[in-house]
């Protein structure tokens, strides 16, 4: 029986190291080009986020998954082994490594990660609707991140299937107020050849649409989108080294191919809040999750506090 590392609220290993000082926090910093691109643009690609070891090990945890009787196989939220619904089209996709394996569980105390996380996060939820709320804090630019969840995109070499336009949102709308983010990061080099992703620039400006498709029809989006947003519908490939990490705002319309390379194209996506988003339902939020009441705030055992900028910069003053 596999140990639920959710009850764990910090690294439990040393494959991420957490920073000592403001000028090791600052080196991962995006710049200020960089976050008014994502402000522009909906997303920011090509940031660097794990180095060899770390894409190996999590190569490595990843390979025992694609095993359905694996140890942890009842942690899982979700666990499809090909979402499509052809045998020829495979879409491994699951969410909930972080409670099973070590590797995947650490990575959301990746440094790297953060601190993009937290200057993003704070530009999503600064043109929502719900910026005027005050009910959502920030810091110099840099928001409290909170993990929402974790999710494995993999499409093996040859027959790979697609993954749908869609709007990360348009699945999320059981929490509010709309202050998400997405980071895809590569376990392997995604190129157009092996179904890398493609991003629709400016469509975060655009209505939160309605669910179409996710894993069959590439272009189901398209029954719902008016004749302004076709004209808009420019979509540009997302091609990226193993290791680099591309962040998408939540109504950002993304999707891939399929993989008829002879290279697999595995992904992982971290999916984070800002502190202080809230349950939209009394329903369950994500399975084997108990339900937390609409109206109440995200928190608890399966939501943790992943970083908070004002934390850090008191204890810096502190040993300063
Ligand atoms: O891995 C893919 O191709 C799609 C991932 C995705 O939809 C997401 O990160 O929201």
């Amino acid at each position: 029986m596999a140990t639920d590392l959710s009850t764990e609220h910090q690294p439990l290993g040393d494959l991420f190291s957490w920073p000592e000082s403001p000028e090791e926090w600052q080196q991962y910093a995006l710049s200020d080009e960089q976050v008014d691109f994502f402000k522009e643009n909906g997303y920011v690609a090509g940031v660097p986020l794990l180095d060899d070891e770390q894409i190996q090990t999590l190569r490595d945890e990843l390979e025992r998954f694609f095993d359905p009787d694996h140890d942890g196989r009842d942690l899982w939220y979700e666990y499809h082994a090909n979402e499509s619904s052809s045998d020829d089209s495979v879409l491994f996709h699951s969410l909930g490594a972080w409670r099973i394996s070590k590797a995947f569980h650490d990575v959301l105390w990746n440094p790297s990660f953060l601190v993009p996380a937290s200057q993003l996060l704070a530009a999503v939820a600064d043109e929502s609707a719900f910026a005027s709320n005050g009910a959502l804090p920030q810091h110099n630019g840099k928001a409290p991140v909170r993990f929402w969840h974790d999710q494995l995109f993999c499409k093996p070499a040859q027959h790979g299937s697609v993954v749908a336009w869609h709007q990360d949102y348009s699945y999320w709308t059981r929490t509010h107020p709309m202050a998400h983010l997405t980071c895809w990061t590569g376990l392997d080099r995604a190129t157009t050849e092996n179904g890398c992703m493609h991003y629709v620039p400016g469509s975060h400006r655009w209505d939160l649409l309605p669910l179409t498709d996710l894993a069959d029809n590439m272009e189901a989006i398209h029954d719902v989108l008016s004749d302004e947003q076709e004209a808009q519908f420019d979509p540009v490939p997302i091609e990226l080294e193993a290791g680099e990490a591309t962040f998408h705002h939540p109504r950002l319309v993304h999707g891939s191919y399929e993989n008829r390379s002879d290279r697999p194209r595995r992904g992982l996506v971290l999916n984070v809040i800002r502190d202080g988003v809230q349950s939209a339902t009394d329903e369950h939020i994500l399975e084997g999750v108990p339900a937390i009441p609409e109206g109440e705030k995200m928190e608890g055992q399966f939501f943790p506090l992943l970083f908070d900028p004002q934390e850090a910069e008191q204890r810096e003053a502190q040993t300063a």
